[in-house]
């Protein structure tokens, strides 16, 4: 809470290009709750440099990024959108919480192993206390919900036990944050294997839509995605790659499950891929040609950037320096 304000925090990678799966279970929901929350969404780039990443790219990622949040509908003058590298508490705050979280903690972490498998060659100590920076950037604004896909839960629940691990040492001084998962695209499955997520580091790009893909490529990989040979169009467990394809559609035309089942009874796999791929081409079109539009205005988003870099640090300060005299830092003299 902030003064008599729930607040919500979330933040997202620029590593790679967006996929569907970003869109659906994250980006979508941060719109459709934003107003109810005093919010931040960051850009979190330090993040980033946990694999390793070619700076001019990672720069130019980081901006794009950036506006497509606003281009997603979430307005830049209600909601702070900021680069994760332009407020220093969110290191210095990590720093003092790793001091709070145990290695046994971070050894158990799903997405580490995952990584470290992917980059064997470079798993450095970034990449292993990459939660507690995450922790670092939630209990920083003091945030009550952080949105986010289900994959990231297991980092969620590692921030509540360290804050409540440092708030029972210190007394109250962090929120305990609660996980908001959208009801739709909260899992969004890859095209070309129905078990793994949708992700922005696959390499197979028929396996991801990418946010910025033309609707010819949409339909294309649609007509591609790897279904079965049941040859029914039903939301069950044994057909994931259907179930996955029913899940898009659903979160792009708003339709329930039963009514998608309905009007697709009878009809052949061909016609539905067809569909799905026409109902998110129709979703992205919207939302591309405000990116290339904002885009345009380098002043208007300089100036967006700026400002909602200064805002995150008052609220950032505030927290960090409590946390500070805490732990017992000296007094500042200035
Ligand atoms: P990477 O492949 O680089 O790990 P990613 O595509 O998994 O990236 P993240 O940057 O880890 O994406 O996630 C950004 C946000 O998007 C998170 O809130 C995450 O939960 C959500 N998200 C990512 N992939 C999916 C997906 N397939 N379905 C639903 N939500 C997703
Ligand atoms: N780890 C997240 C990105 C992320 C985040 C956060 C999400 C970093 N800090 C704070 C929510 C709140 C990811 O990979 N999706």
């Amino acid at each position: 809470m902030i003064g008599d304000r729930k607040v919500l925090f979330s933040g997202m990678q620029a590593t790679g290009n967006l996929t569907l799966g970003n869109y659906l279970g994250a980006l979508k929901n941060w719109v459709n709750i934003a107003d109810e929350y005093l919010t931040f969404f960051s850009v979190v780039d330090l993040h980033s440099i946990t694999v390793r990443q070619d700076p001019a790219e990672l720069r130019k990622r980081a901006r794009a990024l950036l506006t497509l949040y606003i281009a997603a509908g979430l307005d830049p003058e209600k909601n702070c959108i900021y680069y994760q590298s332009h407020v220093s508490g969110h290191a210095e705050l990590a720093w003092i919480l790793n001091c709070f979280t145990y290695m046994g903690e971070l050894n158990r972490m799903t997405q580490f192993k995952d990584k470290a498998a992917k980059h064997a060659d470079n798993i450095n100590a970034g990449l292993f206390t990459y939660p507690v920076l995450m922790a670092a950037d939630i209990l920083l604004y003091q945030a009550d919900v952080v949105p986010v896909g289900n994959d990231q839960m297991q980092h969620l629940e590692i921030t509540r036990d360290i804050a409540q691990r440092f708030n029972a040492i210190y007394g109250d001084v962090f929120t305990i944050p609660e996980v908001y998962l959208g009801k739709v695209g909260a899992r969004i499955m890859s095209l070309q294997d129905p078990e793994k997520k949708m992700s922005k580091s696959d390499e197979n790009p028929n396996a991801s839509i990418y946010l910025m893909d033309d609707t010819d490529t949409i339909i294309r990989k649609f007509k591609r995605a790897v279904t079965d040979s049941e040859a029914q169009i039903v939301y069950r467990e044994e057909q994931p790659g259907i179930r996955n394809l029913i899940d898009i559609y659903v979160a792009c035309t708003k339709k329930s499950v039963e009514e998608v089942e309905r009007e697709f009874d009878g009809k052949g796999y061909g016609e539905f891929k067809l569909a799905v791929g026409e109902a998110v081409a129709t979703e992205l079109r919207p939302l591309q040609e405000r990116v290339a539009q904002l885009s345009k205005d380098k002043a208007y988003l300089d100036g967006i950037i700026k400002n909602n870099a200064e805002k995150a640090e008052y609220y950032a300060t505030k927290t960090l320096r409590k946390v500070q005299k805490k732990v017992g830092f000296p007094e500042r003299v200035r």
